[in-house]
């Protein structure tokens, strides 16, 4: 499967104030996943989701989409929970479930598959990778 064939990222986002026009909820670029197709396409329908405080809007990570400007006296406020595939764990702990040299004898995909891998440059990294089982993702 192409990588980015899936989504990687999914958000949800949950209003602790009513989201209104005037004070910029967050805005929707419909049917988007790439910046190159938004700058030859202006048309495209923005939603914008307007709604009571307590309530929630998701979005894939590939859909544009941002806060609107904020013309109220007050802020808006919101949390965002964020699930993001390179910071997911399996339910079992493989790390403490198998020993090193059994995790070595595995292929490099297996290795990856039981989560020894990290995500960039700072998630789930081992400072000076003693055991020479992690590597870059
Ligand atoms: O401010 C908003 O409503 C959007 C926030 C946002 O785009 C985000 O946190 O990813």
């Amino acid at each position: 499967m192409d990588l980015l064939s899936f989504e990687l990222q999914i958000s949800a986002l949950w209003a602790l104030d009513d989201f209104s026009e005037e004070n910029g909820a967050t805005r929707i670029v419909m049917g988007t996943s790439d910046l190159d197709a938004l700058s030859d396409d202006d048309s495209l329908p923005v939603a914008q989701a307007i709604m009571p405080k307590g309530s929630v809007v998701m979005y894939l990570g590939s859909t544009i989409h941002g806060g609107g400007a904020n013309h109220s006296s007050q802020p808006r406020k919101a949390v965002v929970n964020t699930y993001a595939l390179g910071w997911l764990r399996q339910e079992e702990n493989q790390y403490l479930a198998l020993s090193p040299e059994a995790v070595a004898s595995q292929s490099d995909e297996v290795q990856r598959l039981l989560g020894f891998q990290a995500h960039g440059p700072h998630l789930g990294v081992w400072p000076d990778d003693p055991d020479g089982l992690w590597f870059d993702s």
